[in-house]
């Protein structure tokens, strides 16, 4: 047959084990301002951080009463990429909510 070959019975074939280190993480945090309602903030939550309604009520009450809360955890582009729509489905509706991100571990 075409396609094969015979090989020795004594072949070992060894694999070199490689090993991909896991990328650097970042924590979405979200941050406090005095106009966007808490309604709104709940439903960023639960749309864009997956939140259920009792995890993303918990998390709006300590942004609010501590200045900050983090929404998630997650490399960089994904980070990055949850920011850039909670920005501007915020604005989009005339709410100042604001998140940033923060390398984890510092
Ligand atoms: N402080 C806001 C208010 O009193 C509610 C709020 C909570 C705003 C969390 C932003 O990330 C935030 N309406």
């Amino acid at each position: 047959m075409a396609n094969r070959v015979t090989l020795p019975p004594d072949l070992v074939v060894e694999k070199k084990a490689v090993r991909t280190a896991p990328p650097p993480m970042y924590q979405v945090v979200l941050l406090n301002d005095d106009y966007t309602p808490m309604e709104f903030v709940v439903e960023v939550l639960q749309k864009f951080f997956s939140k259920g309604q009792e995890e993303a009520m918990r998390i709006m009450l300590q942004v609010h009463h501590e200045g900050k809360g983090i929404c998630g955890v997650y490399p960089h582009d994904i980070a990055a990429s949850r920011i850039a729509q909670v920005a501007q489905y915020a604005r989009a509706r005339q709410h100042p909510l604001q998140c940033v991100m923060e390398p984890v571990g510092e």
